[in-house]
């Protein structure tokens, strides 16, 4: 049988390891009986993909949101010239919304959540419109196909960008926390028992990083895990093994400040943590409850004084457009960055993705999520503040502290009509 797994065109990039997963779970149960090629819209251009999957039996579609109109094109121009391949689509974006994307008449079947087994059942023939990925039992002892997904490609682009080489790791599955915001939810589905979070064990994890060190010439590495610190336990094994096995790559983590400690942050820096990346949001008490952050201010100011002690550079994310902030919260936020004092700021607007709680069907079902991003978009506005102000209150945010700007905030603001009218603020 022969697979095409394709990930859509976006402007920015990075390795395809959902898609790694599958491959190399369907590669081990089918042994040999499988054909598999990939392609990722940021490298490969359309004809090329449409040449070279056009003879496949099953093509497979790994979506965001932004992504998915692009897979659509793809999905319809593949059944042009071969109206006998199947399509499927899954990711983040098939997962929130899957009877949407139904409506589409090129996506023949679309898999919400975890995909290695649900896109296992396909090949062995669940014909299914919507097939159902339960949580992935084998992950802890999973590796994905890198070489498949040509991760060459995006270190080599990363080295272009930034100048060094760097890929990312998933170490567990599944975020503790629900924040209001997030889609991340769509995919992993349930918690508890039903889909508890899963940490992999250190040795197989450093094992396959200095693997990949080996066969790209790393010099850094960083985690997709949104929270990466899911427990002390965790963080703790992982550094001393590494430490252990005499690996002194740099690399770097997000880590949730609720669930930080002055240990871990320190025991970060001795295995070689760089850097982290925490999800602020806000500084507004009122608004991280509404968020359901998890998280207290007093938290976020005392993770970064252990961070700043323990030698770590510390970058900072937060969002505005919550529907009961005000002026007076964003102002709260801007003080705290200034109380913080992070070394890299980020500062995005709400987007209001499927998957998240504040995607409302009846009034965002349309929209060509293509046109948003994580750090501007045009759909969201609140009962206090319009996305013309949201926006101009980013634009203030990203003048207040011009050096310490995000890499997507720097492209943003050099975007920026010229000064807009702060003034009116
Ligand atoms: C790390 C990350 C990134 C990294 C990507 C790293 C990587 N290696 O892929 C970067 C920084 C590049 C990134 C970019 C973007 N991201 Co992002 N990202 C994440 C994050 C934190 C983790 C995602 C992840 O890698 N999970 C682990 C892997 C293994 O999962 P996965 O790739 O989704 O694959 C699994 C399933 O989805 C499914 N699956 C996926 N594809 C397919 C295909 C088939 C055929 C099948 C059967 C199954 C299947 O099976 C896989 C294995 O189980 C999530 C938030 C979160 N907490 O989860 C947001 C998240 C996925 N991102 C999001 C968004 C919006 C974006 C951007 C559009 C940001 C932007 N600029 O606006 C871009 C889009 C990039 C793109 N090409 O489409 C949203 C998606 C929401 C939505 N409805 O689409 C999330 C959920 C955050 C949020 N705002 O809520 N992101
Ligand atoms: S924003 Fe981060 S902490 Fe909150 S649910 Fe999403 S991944 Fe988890």
């Amino acid at each position: 049988m022969k697979i095409s797994l394709v990930q859509p065109h976006y402007f920015n990039v990075w390795e395809a390891l959902g898609l790694a997963y599958i491959a190399a779970h369907a590669r081990e149960r089918f042994r040999g009986r499988l054909e598999i090629d990939f392609f990722q819209g940021f490298f490969d251009p359309d004809d090329e993909i449409l040449a070279g999957a056009k003879d496949s039996d099953l093509v497979g579609f790994s979506c965001t949101s932004p992504a998915f109109r692009h897979a659509v094109r793809l999905a319809r121009g593949l059944k042009k010239l071969n109206p006998g391949i199947r399509t499927v689509f899954g990711g983040f974006h098939p997962s929130a919304v899957p009877r949407d994307c139904l409506e589409e008449e090129a996506v023949d079947q679309v898999v919400v959540g975890e995909g290695e087994e649900a896109f296992l059942r396909i090949l062995e023939g669940d014909a299914g419109r919507i097939v159902r990925g339960g949580h992935f039992r084998d992950f802890d002892r999973a590796l994905p196909d890198r070489a498949l997904v040509k991760n060459g490609r995006a270190i080599d682009l990363c080295q272009r960008q930034i100048g060094r080489r760097i890929t990312s790791f998933a170490s567990g599955r599944v975020c503790p926390f629900r924040c209001v915001f997030c889609a991340e939810k769509a995919v992993t589905g349930l918690r508890g028992r039903a889909n508890p979070v899963r940490e992999r064990e250190p040795g197989h994890l450093l094992e396959e990083i200095q693997r990949a060190q080996r066969d790209w010439r790393l010099d850094g590495f960083k985690f997709v895990d949104a929270t990466w610190n899911t427990s002390a336990e965790k963080v703790m094994a992982f550094c001393e093994e590494k430490i252990r096995r005499g690996l002194v790559l740099p690399w770097e983590a997000n880590v949730h400040a609720a669930l930080a400690s002055r240990e871990m942050l320190r025991a970060m820096k001795a295995a070689g943590c760089r850097q982290i990346n925490v999800g602020c949001e806000s500084g507004s008490p009122r608004i991280l409850r509404d968020m359901r952050k998890g998280l207290t201010v007093e938290r976020i100011v005392q993770t970064f004084a252990w961070a700043r002690a323990a030698g770590l550079e510390r970058r900072a994310f937060f969002l505005i457009g919550m529907p009961n902030e005000t002026v007076a919260d964003i102002r709260r936020t801007e003080r705290l960055v200034e109380r913080i004092q992070p070394e890299v700021f980020g500062i995005t607007i709400i987007c209001p993705f499927p998957g998240c709680d504040l995607y409302d069907p009846r009034t965002m079902k349309d929209y060509d999520w293509s046109a948003a991003d994580e750090y501007t978009n045009d759909c969201w506005s609140t009962p206090h503040l319009s996305n013309a102000d949201l926006k101009r209150w980013q634009s203030y945010l990203m003048d207040r502290f011009p050096a310490r700007l995000a890499w997507h905030n720097r492209l943003l603001r050099g975007r920026r009509p010229a000064r807009e009218a702060e003034e009116r603020l």
